[in-house]
């Protein structure tokens, strides 16, 4: 198995490039974004519970993400790896995901961050705003404390996994077919 974690903060192009790279190399595409998104447009409990947090540009809390992370891990075990897209977003997140791999005889390959600039950023989200109806991408006030959580509490995951040789960097800027490349260089070199 392959596990990789697409890393970067909101508008770096995880989701995009996630879509891409689950084709190339056969792996499960999981995205906490997604899964909230989901539970939410269906008023479930966990949606509700969702809903305070990411129209705040807050992270919802961690026994809650993982907890949800777990159980859709769980519903594909036989896959040939999970390419996790927004998680984690804090250590805790990334702590939990190390033990609950390990309990499954499994480990994170790699971590792969895109790094892009701030302005370029809030340009994508404020344009995806325009068209995707989500109310976290219409206020560049949600958008800039959306940034910040991503400062302060998710970029030491990247520290995380850098302290055990695990976390690269790939260039976010340009076109997705531009970063798709670079991205899956990356991945091969990191399979080989
Ligand atoms: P996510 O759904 O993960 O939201 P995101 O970070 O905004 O999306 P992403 O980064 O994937 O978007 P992309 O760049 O592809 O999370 C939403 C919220 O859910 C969070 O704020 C949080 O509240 C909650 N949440 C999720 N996971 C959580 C966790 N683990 N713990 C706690 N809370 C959690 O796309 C952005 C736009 O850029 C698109 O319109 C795209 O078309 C465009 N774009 C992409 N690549 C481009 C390029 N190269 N050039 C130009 N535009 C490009």
């Amino acid at each position: 198995m392959f596990n990789v974690i697409l890393f970067g903060p909101p508008g770096s192009g995880k989701g995009t490039q996630a879509a891409r790279l689950v084709d190339q190399y056969g792996l499960l595409h999981i995205s906490t974004g997604d899964l909230f998104r989901a539970e939410m447009g269906n008023n479930t409990p966990l949606g509700r519970q969702a809903k305070d947090y990411i129209e705040k540009g807050e992270l919802v809390p961690d026994e809650v993400t993982v907890g949800m992370l777990e159980n859709r891990i769980d519903e594909f075990p036989n896959v040939p790896g999970y390419l996790l897209d927004g998680f984690p977003r804090t250590v805790a997140q990334a702590e939990a995901l190390v033990g609950l791999l390990r309990a499954r005889d499994q480990e994170v390959g790699a971590l792969i961050a895109l790094d892009v600039e701030e302005q370029e950023l809030i340009s994508r989200l404020l344009l995806r705003g325009q068209s995707s109806g989500r109310s976290d991408d219409q206020d560049e006030s949600i958008i800039r404390n959306r940034l910040s959580v991503y400062r302060q509490e998710t970029e030491p995951v990247y520290n995380f996994f850098n302290a055990r040789g695990q976390a690269f960097t790939v260039n976010g800027m340009g076109s997705v077919e531009e970063i798709f490349s670079r991205l899956s260089r990356q991945v091969d070199t990191l399979k080989k």
